[in-house]
């Protein structure tokens, strides 16, 4: 492993063009699979921080495999599929989603964080294959790169 390259300059702040089209081309794997993938990573989170759970409190079931659960995690997981069609501007592309999260939803900006982490746990596990170093740093830095334009309308 090759340290201080072009491709790991600004980590955790830029996406390069590599990783955009890591990103896309891991992505074509998870298209049409958004429902399951969303509803594993959504009640990964909700058990692992539960802390998290404040906001969905006005669901009958929180619990792994409930409809809620189910429905939500495809919700949003298509909320991450169309940001991978906005990779190259998250900032605008999901300023009304930031918008949302921040005023009315009121949901605190660390928890984006911490879905992208259930989220890249997921990824890992149901593409063992797929789930390259180069991948899991672009998948990284993409998953920061959202969690940020989702905390934009906070600021
Ligand atoms: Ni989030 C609704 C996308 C993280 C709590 N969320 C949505 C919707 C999308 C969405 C899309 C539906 C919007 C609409 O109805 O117009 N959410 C995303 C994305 C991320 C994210 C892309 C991060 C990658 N949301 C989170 C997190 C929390 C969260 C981390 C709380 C822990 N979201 C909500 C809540 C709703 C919501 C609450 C409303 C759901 C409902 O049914 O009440």
């Amino acid at each position: 492993m090759v340290f201080n390259n072009q491709s790991n300059k600004g980590r955790m702040t830029s996406l390069s063009a590599k990783d955009k089209d890591t990103v896309k081309a891991f992505w074509a794997k998870v298209s049409g699979k958004e429902g399951e993938i969303g509803a594993d990573a959504l009640a990964r989170m909700l058990v692992v921080y539960p802390q998290t759970k404040t906001y969905f409190s006005h669901w009958k079931n929180l619990s792994p495999g409930s409809a809620p659960v189910k429905k939500h995690g495809k919700t949003v997981m298509m909320g991450v599929t169309e940001a991978v069609g906005k990779i190259d501007d998250l900032t605008a592309g999901l300023l009304s989603l930031s918008e949302l999260h921040a005023f009315t939803l009121k949901v605190d900006p660390a928890n984006f964080k911490i879905l992208g982490h259930n989220l890249i746990v997921v990824l890992a596990m149901k593409f063992p294959n797929d789930f390259t170093p180069e991948v899991h740093v672009a998948l990284d830095k993409f998953l920061a790169s959202v969690a940020r334009a989702l905390s934009e309308k906070y600021r």
